[in-house]
């Protein structure tokens, strides 16, 4: 029987070695050093290979398959260490009574509707209940149909109550949804009575009570023999629906160039009350609904013979509605986006 030469005593004696320490190895991290130091790039069974030029040249073969079996051999014990302490852990995970698997989760954030869709569904509510449509038009628009078409020509100095953004196509974001009287009046020609809510944009500063990005709802009603009374009858059912409770409310003559007679509907405020806050400027009461009759140009603009067919609009400040329902003393926290604030709802 031939001798073995000394580097296969050598690495078969360093494979019990290894063997033995892979084995005593107690934890996933001991293991983890232990194959770095066996197996790394730095590591000792790899360094192996820097002896090949000691080794007789007939033997060289060898020796480096036996390294590569050397690495191999300890590769596998330390694969099959691994699986054994894994198993252990979630034994111990699984026995561990301090770990009740059937315990309902963290408490989930479960999401709600935002305030102001809350308000507008409410209001869909009571005017498709009285026949109305609810249309959606688009937040860029023409000039045409955020102004032109509402009486508003370009020298007006009414354009300069309602600080617009402009795009450079030369559309605009809509300043009121207005915007969409006279689309509606083609749309659906006369008699029809149809609601708009949507968000609007003012390129203006902002305040407890003006924010540049809000919500209004358009009301159009056209029909013959439209009165104010009708009108306003209509306004003081949706405000006492929607607040549910009795409110102040006051009418003052108002002026927009798309409406004859026009009206400014104030309510009561009802973050003080009346006594005076920043949502209401000190004044104890909120412009909160303009509205009016429909001027004989935008029914022209829309197709409509004004002998023929009258109209009323409206334009809510929804989100100033939502406001006195619910006691926001700031519109911007509305759109701020921050949870805390709308958690509450
Ligand atoms: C208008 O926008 C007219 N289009 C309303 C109208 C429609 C009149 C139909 C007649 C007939 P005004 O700019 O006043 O009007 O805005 C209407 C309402 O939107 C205000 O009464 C107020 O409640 C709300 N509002 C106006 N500006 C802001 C703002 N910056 N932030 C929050 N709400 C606002």
């Amino acid at each position: 029987m031939s001798e073995l030469p000394d580097w296969q005593i050598e690495i078969d004696a360093g494979a019990g070695r290894w063997q033995a320490e892979v084995n005593a190895a107690e934890s996933l991290e001991a293991l983890r050093s232990l194959e770095v130091q066996a197996l790394g790039k730095q590591g000792e069974i790899p360094a192996l290979m820097k002896r090949i030029p000691q080794i007789l040249p007939q033997d060289r073969k060898g020796f480096g398959q036996a390294v590569n079996a050397l690495q191999a051999t300890v590769a596998a014990a330390i694969e099959v260490r691994r699986q054994a302490l894994v198993e252990t852990l979630i034994a111990a995970e699984l026995n561990d009574t301090s770990f009740d698997p059937t315990q309902a989760a963290l408490p989930l954030r479960v999401g709600h509707p935002h305030p102001l869709s809350t308000v507008q569904a409410d209001i869909e509510a009571i005017f498709t209940s009285m026949g109305f449509h609810v249309l959606d038009y688009p937040e860029i628009e023409s000039e045409f149909d955020n102004f032109e078409a509402l009486n508003i020509p370009g020298w007006h100095p009414a354009r300069e109550m309602q600080d617009t953004f402009w795009l450079e196509s030369g559309h605009l974001l809509r300043t009121h949804t207005s915007s969409g009287q006279v689309r509606a009046m083609h749309e659906f020609k006369a008699p029809f009575r149809a609601i708009f809510p949507g968000k609007v944009f003012r390129y203006e500063s902002t305040d407890a009570s003006h924010e540049h990005t809000f919500h209004q709802v358009e009301g159009l009603m056209i029909d013959r023999k439209v009165t104010v009374g009708h009108l306003l009858d209509s306004m003081r059912t949706l405000l006492s629906a929607i607040l549910q409770r009795e409110v102040e409310i006051r009418l003052r003559p108002g002026y927009f160039p798309f409406v004859e007679p026009g009206f400014e509907l104030d309510i009561r405020c009802q973050v003080c009350a009346g006594a005076g806050c920043s949502a209401c400027k000190r004044r104890g009461w909120l412009e909160l609904l303009p509205c009016g009759l429909v001027h004989p140009n935008v029914l022209r603009a829309g197709g409509l013979d004004p002998d023929e067919w009258q109209g009323w609009a409206f334009g809510l400040g929804l989100s100033r509605l939502v406001m006195m329902r619910y006691g926001v003393p700031d519109v911007r926290l509305l759109m701020g986006g921050d949870l805390r604030f709308l958690s509450q709802f």
